[in-house]
């Protein structure tokens, strides 16, 4: 390929992706459930932020046990969300605004409402039967001690086959078997014929858990893992100009040169969640907090940095759909809410990446505090259960959800100081943040001050000046406790981020940049040395 033609089929280098969970973005018709209709009318709001790309957590039909990550039908929309017209009017309007839509491939497992299981659990015999990971066995002695995610064993029994089927998540999301040819070869056509209708790109769910061997207990990157991977890019997304982005919780740099190595053979980009770990207790779970170890975090994000530099892509990302909100979480939600949201925009968006937005961080919006009848999410209700079987007291596990429920990513989208925050007429599916008649994006659109307006000069730094793709990375001050700095360089610029990542003043011992050096962007009104650094404050200066 030539120089031209490889930079503008690798246009999400360049790109900035903003994620959107449907249920909480926009309801257009009063049932209290976000829906395309909703989407597209927020696509004007979408483009003056400037973004390339929504990646749309799941659409599809589907019960809903996990909020979509049940698919039932591929090939149709859920009713909830509007029809297969709707989803092409969403393409055709976001494309006419330059923004592509990114799907979400839930291929490792399917809701057991899809026709697939509802035949494959009648006989062994069925030709669908092969379709997901069965085992023999005797009601009541499980095939081993898995556990599945959102509680419970890892296997269900069928009665007419006498057999388990294998689920690493709820019961309701059956795992596909990828051994089947017949299987990948369904999911290559239901691919294809959703690139016929215009999406740009696919996002794919937990992608490192598709190759599962049960028997010897292996869940992620399993042996065929990067086989099945080319083969699936080879029959589907290297047919067109894509974005392909795996979700991979098991990634190291290693394994993310494969996935995402510059010759196109598997994905565009991996999303792996090294650096997002880090503040849990070692070897325990989600739920056991632990403070964030500062120089670790540095550590790791200098480690990817330069590990994939010219040998991959990674994804930039402090939230999605399943994670607490950032400010609430490393930043300050109180008195420094929009000075820590925007050092924290400041710091990840001078990376060497591809960076996501999750619907909302861009106002900054923050963690809320419910009681567990307010909850929703499956995950959550099964730990809450889970943990006061096992003797841990009301306080402690309502203490865990608090900060780390994944209902604090999904409380509908704040976008004015109306009833319900203006995402809904009706009675929202979950309770709003009572936060937003302050948090809102009616008062920052237009507020050059706002943390979106924040977000909206660095998508176009991006844009604009290549080192933010291009440019290698160094890390300064690898050992100071509170400040985050580097540089990245091209040929023709240098880009230089200091963030004080702590509530206090602190000295920075870093030179005061000289007079090439032009502020881009900081979050003080007022100038001061970079010697001190107030707190949370962040900058960024370019020579070019
Ligand atoms: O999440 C992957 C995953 O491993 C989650 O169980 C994750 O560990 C959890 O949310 C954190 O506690 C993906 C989707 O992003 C998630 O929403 C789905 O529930 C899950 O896959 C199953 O499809
Ligand atoms: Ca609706």
């Amino acid at each position: 390929m030539d120089k031209e033609k490889e930079r503008q089929s690798q246009w999400w280098k360049s790109a900035v992706i903003y994620q959107i969970y449907p249920r909480s973005f926009a309801d257009s018709n009063g049932d209290g459930i976000g829906d395309l209709r909703g989407i597209i009318s927020k696509l004007d709001y979408l483009e003056n932020l400037g973004i390339d790309a929504v990646w749309l957590s799941p659409v599809c039909k589907s019960p809903q046990d996990d909020n979509g990550y049940d698919i039932s039908d591929y090939q149709d929309i859920d009713p909830m969300f509007g029809t297969l017209e709707d989803m092409e009017e969403l393409i055709r309007e976001a494309g006419k605004r330059h923004i592509r839509i990114i799907m979400d491939l839930v291929l490792n497992h399917s809701s057991d409402e899809h026709h697939w299981f509802q035949e494959a659990r009648k006989s062994r015999e069925n030709p669908y039967h092969d379709y997901y990971v069965w085992r023999d066995g005797v009601e009541g002695i499980l095939p081993n001690d898995m556990r599945a995610a959102f509680g419970g064993p890892a296997w269900e029994w069928v009665p007419e086959v006498r057999q388990y089927y294998f689920h690493q998540f709820s019961v309701k999301q059956p795992d596909l078997n990828w051994e089947n040819p017949r299987l990948r070869r369904e999911i290559y056509d239901m691919i294809n014929w959703w690139t016929a209708k215009g999406v740009g790109g696919f996002r794919l769910d937990v992608i490192d858990q598709i190759a599962k061997e049960p028997d010897k207990k292996i869940t992620n990157n399993g042996p065929r893992l990067h086989e099945y991977l080319r083969e699936l890019s080879r029959e589907t997304f290297q047919k067109a100009d894509l974005v392909t982005v795996g979700e991979a919780w098991g990634a190291t740099i290693e394994l993310a040169k494969l996935y995402s190595n510059p010759d196109n053979s598997e994905l565009s980009m991996v999303f792996q969640f090294e650096h997002i770990g880090l503040d849990q207790v070692e070897g325990k779970e989600k739920w056991d907090l632990a403070p964030l170890p500062f120089l670790k975090l540095k550590e790791v994000f200098a480690r990817w940095q330069s590990g994939l530099h010219g040998k991959g892509w990674n994804s930039l990302f402090w939230n999605n759909h399943d994670l607490p909100r950032i400010v609430s979480r490393w930043g300050n939600d109180g008195e420094y809410r929009v000075e820590s949201a925007k050092m924290l925009a400041i710091l990840l968006h001078g990376l060497q990446g591809t960076p996501y937005i999750y619907q909302g961080e861009e106002l900054g919006m923050t963690n809320v505090q419910y009681e567990i009848e307010e909850y929703r999410d499956i995950e959550t209700l099964h730990l809450y259960e889970e943990r006061l079987e096992k003797g841990y007291s009301r306080e402690e596990v309502m203490r865990s959800i608090h900060a780390r429920s994944r209902d604090n990513a999904r409380t509908p989208m704040q976008w004015s100081d109306g009833d319900n925050a203006g995402f809904t007429e009706g009675e929202p599916w979950i309770k709003v943040n009572p936060n937003y008649r302050q948090i809102n994006a009616g008062r920052q659109v237009g507020d050059e001050d706002s943390v979106f307006s924040c977000y909206r000069n660095l998508i176009r730094f991006r844009r604009e000046y290549p080192v933010f793709a291009r440019g290698d990375f160094q890390m300064l001050l690898p050992e100071d406790e509170s400040i985050f700095a580097y540089t990245r360089e091209d040929e023709d610029s240098r880009l230089l981020v200091v963030c004080n990542f702590s509530g206090r003043t602190v000295h920075c011992p870093l030179e005061e940049p000289d007079d090439s050096m032009r502020l881009l962007i900081g979050n003080y009104r007022e100038k001061g040395p970079i010697s001190t650094l107030r707190p949370y404050e962040a900058r960024m200066y370019l020579n070019s």
